[in-house]
């Protein structure tokens, strides 16, 4: 039996997408490819030369040999790479390789990620609470009536059947829980993609309702979160904010609207309470422009909210006891020093300088390669990394810099090693997709301050792997890509009578390389997130122009 063989069989006896063609052998990132930049693909079939062909007229445009076999131990396979990046013409092609068959068709040129981008975005405007919202993908329509208007109960915080408003923001992933902690690292990733790619996203449109008139629609989505946010400081005005917004355990599969039970706020948290000051300092200074009134707001409640930490430095964790929803617990150094950046950038004002850095110097690494919504340290180290601001220490503005690039290269290193391009070596757990996505921001940030095309490369090649190169062979994201998801753990897809599940969610990946699947109950490996969302959003968002009207 040949290797290929034993893993089809091993794939179709746990019952993953029986539709496995032969030519699925050759896997490579369905989006397509750039022009100028990298293009390989990896076949798990013993091969030696391979061809390029037009899609159009099967006519040849390129040739070459295959390198390999090369074995990688995670998913067992041996592994040859096809490597055309000579190939710079626009077009629509497939790679035809003797012995094995023909690859599905993908493009080179420029727009490839734009509609993915936009899927991505619009993603989050779906999963609007509080709202009726609708969107269409693929010739089918989503669409959900207004939600959770009873939103909160104060009965966890001494105030028994009494309602403060809480409602607005997104739901956080395939359940309807509103988390702070998780909005921090989200709201958080979407403002930088905001600040580092603004001339491409300013003038896009994102079909969504105007929820904030004068504001770029990708500033607007964020405000629909922020505006929430805003509500879930404590009602006692010390500056305290609310770990969740939530059930006391998780519905079934059903519509947001019909999700009736009561929610309640959850006591403080200090982690929810430094993110909401970074979110809101960050809200501040990107939302100035559009609305100096709300940036005004927006600060007022980061500095309420930040001094009262600085009062308080204790970690504190809330009692969750009565509620089985998503805990998101988590100590906050990382959180205390993420807010300290952005206050700092937002106002100029040397105590929150002097606050960062204290905080810094605490920290072994500054940068960390493998994070999530536990640990947002590289937010703000970023931001001060990336900063215009005078008077940052010399020192310890090198070793973020230091750090940083080691774990660029680090990252390149293990794309190399890795036959499917992943640069998080073999590291798998719950939500393990969205640290790949992440892993562009980390290489974005390294390339904005020490360029080097092979970041480059290995950015598209986290991007290509999320996309079909990968040891499924298809595509993690909902209504894009090759094969995607069909099955995902999210309650509106599962609820709802559309064939397709809600498009353009990232999900969230195997807990080891050969353990995804596409199960509607496997919450571990096929949920969405806004986390892991935000990162899928920061990745494309690079790359990304206006899709064409027909095309959205
Ligand atoms: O549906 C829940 C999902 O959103 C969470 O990420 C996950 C882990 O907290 O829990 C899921 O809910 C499951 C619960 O924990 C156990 N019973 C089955 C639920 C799935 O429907
Ligand atoms: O993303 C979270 C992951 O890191 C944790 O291991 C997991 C179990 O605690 O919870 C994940 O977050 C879920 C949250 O608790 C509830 N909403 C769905 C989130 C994604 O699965
Ligand atoms: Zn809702």
């Amino acid at each position: 039996m040949t290797i290929h063989s034993v893993v089809a069989m091993a794939i179709f006896s746990l019952g993953i997408a029986a539709a496995f063609a032969v030519d699925s052998d050759i896997r490579l990132n369905s989006l397509g490819f750039f022009p100028g930049m990298e293009k390989k693909a990896t076949i798990i079939a013993g091969c030696s030369d391979f061809t390029v062909k037009k899609t159009a007229d099967g006519k040849t445009v390129y040739s070459g040999k295959v390198t390999g076999p090369f074995h990688q131990n995670d998913v067992n396979q041996d592994a040859w790479i096809a490597d055309f990046s000579q190939l710079s013409s626009e077009g629509s092609y497939y790679l035809d390789v003797p012995g094995v068959g023909r690859s599905i068709d993908f493009k080179i040129g420029q727009g490839i990620y734009d509609l993915a981008f936009y899927t991505a975005m619009r993603g989050f405007y779906l999963l609007r609470c509080g709202t009726a919202v609708e969107g269409e993908h693929n010739g089918q329509h989503f669409a959900h009536k207004a939600c959770h208007l009873e939103d909160g109960f104060l009965d966890y915080l001494g105030l028994k059947d009494t309602r403060r408003d809480g409602t607005g923001g997104w739901h956080d992933a395939g359940d309807y829980g509103k988390y702070v902690v998780n909005a921090g690292v989200t709201v958080g990733v979407l403002f930088l993609a905001w600040d580092h790619f603004r001339d491409r996203l300013e003038d896009m449109s994102l079909d969504i309702p105007d929820t904030a008139p004068g504001y770029p629609d990708f500033l607007k989505e964020i405000k629909w979160e922020t505006d929430w946010l805003l509500k879930m400081p404590l009602p006692d005005d010390s500056g305290k904010v609310s770990h969740k917004l939530t059930r006391l355990n998780f519905s079934g599969f059903i519509l947001p609207e019909d999700d009736s039970e009561k929610r309640y706020f959850v006591d403080w948290s200090s982690a929810a309470t430094a993110d909401f000051a970074a979110m809101m300092a960050m809200a501040a200074r990107y939302f100035k422009p559009y609305n100096a009134q709300y940036a005004r707001t927006c600060l007022e409640a980061a500095k309420k909210s930040y001094a009262f930490l600085r009062m308080n430095p204790n970690n504190k964790r809330p009692n969750q006891q009565a509620f089985r929803t998503g805990g998101y617990g988590t100590s906050d150094p990382d959180d205390r020093l993420w807010a300290a950046a952005e206050l700092w950038e937002t106002t100029g004002e040397v105590d929150y300088l002097k606050d960062f850095e204290e905080r810094a110097i605490r920290f072994d690494s500054k940068i960390d390669e493998d994070w999530d919504w536990s640990n947002v340290k590289n937010l703000g180290m970023f931001t001060y990394l990336l900063s215009r601001r005078d008077g940052r220490h010399p020192l310890i503005l090198q070793a973020v810099r230091n750090d940083l690039l080691a774990i660029a290269d680090r990252l390149v290193a293990k794309r190399n090693r890795d036959v499917y391009g992943r640069p998080l070596g073999g590291k798998y757990y719950w939500g393990c997709n969205g640290t790949v996505a992440r892993q562009v921001l980390n290489l974005q940030v390294a390339n904005k301050i020490s360029p080097k095309t092979e970041y480059a490369n290995t950015i598209l090649d986290a991007v290509g792997h999320l996309f079909g190169r990968n040891y499924y062979g298809r595509s993690y994201i909902t209504g894009l890509g090759f094969q995607p998801p069909m099955n995902p753990h999210d309650r509106r897809s599962g609820a709802d009578n559309v064939k397709d599940p809600w498009p353009g969610y990232l999900v969230g990946g195997g807990e080891s390389a050969t353990d995804w699947t596409d199960d509607q109950a496997d919450y571990r490996t096929n949920e969405i997130a806004i986390n892991w969302q935000a990162a899928l959003v920061y990745a494309l968002a690079g790359f990304a122009h206006q899709p064409a009207l027909g095309k959205r």
